[in-house]
């Protein structure tokens, strides 16, 4: 992949914007990060981009990716090495393309993988696949996760050990269809298209014991403003699109997700994993590229911010992650991160 060197080796954007950082791999296209934290080393799943020749359209359609790959390394800053292939589409019994963003958890000697995939009848459903390692290889599950459907799967496991799941994305994520609790196919392509109403929320689900079935049924992830209502569909710079995240701190559970069409990387924080949770402001601006995704992690005593953009490739389904320090204010509050150098 060749990235984009000014004069003085200086990488910038087509618009001529200093990257704040660099790919943390070059070999292949990775994105969607998700970053744990495993026996003190830090482990990034992602989507691993791949050009189908594919071109952009509103569904995401040129997000053609087959398997995936972990990344680790020993700390920030430290070699990373790209695994081998952890998992194929084709060894996933109930998928039929589209392995997008991933996430990952351990629970008692055994490494989950969440792979949300298009299944036989193009649907977006959620699926798990177990390791003893890390880095794969994985074993799928033969049918997806009961209850668990559209994309973007986060799993947080809060202090007493209890996991949940977080999911869903809009428009291509298929989230619109399922607004009245079964999958319907003439849903919509983007959205409820009901801006004056509550925007379709996220979804949260307890996780059984075993890591493989949800608890409970899937209950919405409210998201509401500093008078308590909730943020309507009208709302693009700060209703939920994709790619949520939770992280809990000095007990207090920070909700992140992407604004999508609006391109923000967005937080809104509550006391409990189920919220509800107010909107507080931006963690990242627009990065280079149409979509944003992000994951967050402590290493150590630092708090760590992973996110793609398309600096190596300008095209927007060739994404490259990158990760940066993340800072908070004293009152809670994170210190928003602009992903061009000013
Ligand atoms: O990578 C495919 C999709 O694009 C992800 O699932 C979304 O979050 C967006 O990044």
């Amino acid at each position: 992949a060749g990235g984009n060197t000014a004069a003085g080796g200086e990488a910038r954007s087509p618009e001529g914007k200093r990257y704040l950082n660099q790919p943390l791999v070059s070999e292949i296209f990775t994105a969607d990060p998700s970053a744990h934290v495993f026996n003190g080393k830090l482990y990034v799943y992602p989507s691993h981009d791949i050009d189908a020749g594919i071109p952009n359209d509103d569904l995401g359609t040129q997000y053609a990716m087959k398997d995936y790959r972990v990344l680790s390394m020993d700390r920030p800053g430290g070699e990373v090495t790209i695994h081998p292939v952890a998992i194929d589409v084709s060894q996933i019994p109930w998928a039929s393309k589209q392995t997008w963003a991933p996430d990952a958890a351990y629970k008692n000697g055994t490494y989950y993988l969440y792979m949300p995939a298009r299944d036989k009848d193009d649907v977006f459903r959620i699926g798990v696949a177990t390791s003893k390692s890390p880095t794969g290889p994985f074993v799928a599950e033969p049918m997806p996760i009961p209850g668990a459907y559209s994309i973007d799967p986060a799993v947080f496991t809060d202090d007493d050990n209890e996991s949940y799941m977080f999911f869903g994305g809009i428009w291509g994520g298929q989230l619109q269809r399922w607004a009245n609790g079964s999958y319907n196919a003439q849903g919509g392509d983007t959205d409820l298209k009901q801006d004056d109403k509550p925007a379709l929320a996220p979804k949260i689900a307890r996780m059984s014991a075993d890591m493989k079935t949800f608890a409970e049924k899937p209950r919405d992830v409210q998201i509401v403003d500093a008078e308590g209502k909730p943020i309507l569909g009208g709302d693009h710079e700060r209703r939920f699109f994709e790619a949520a995240w939770m992280f809990k701190r000095e007990g207090k559970y920070y909700f992140t997700y992407s604004t999508g069409d609006t391109h923000y990387l967005a937080y809104a924080v509550g006391d409990n994993p189920y919220g509800p949770f107010t909107y507080t402001g931006r963690i990242m601006e627009p990065v280079q590229g149409w979509t944003t995704h992000h994951s967050i992690v402590k290493f150590e005593d630092k708090w760590w911010l992973f996110y793609h953009d398309t600096q190596l490739s300008n095209k927007n389904y060739l994404r490259s992650v990158k990760m940066t320090e993340m800072t908070f204010n004293p009152d809670g509050t994170i210190v928003p991160i602009n992903p061009f150098k000013d």
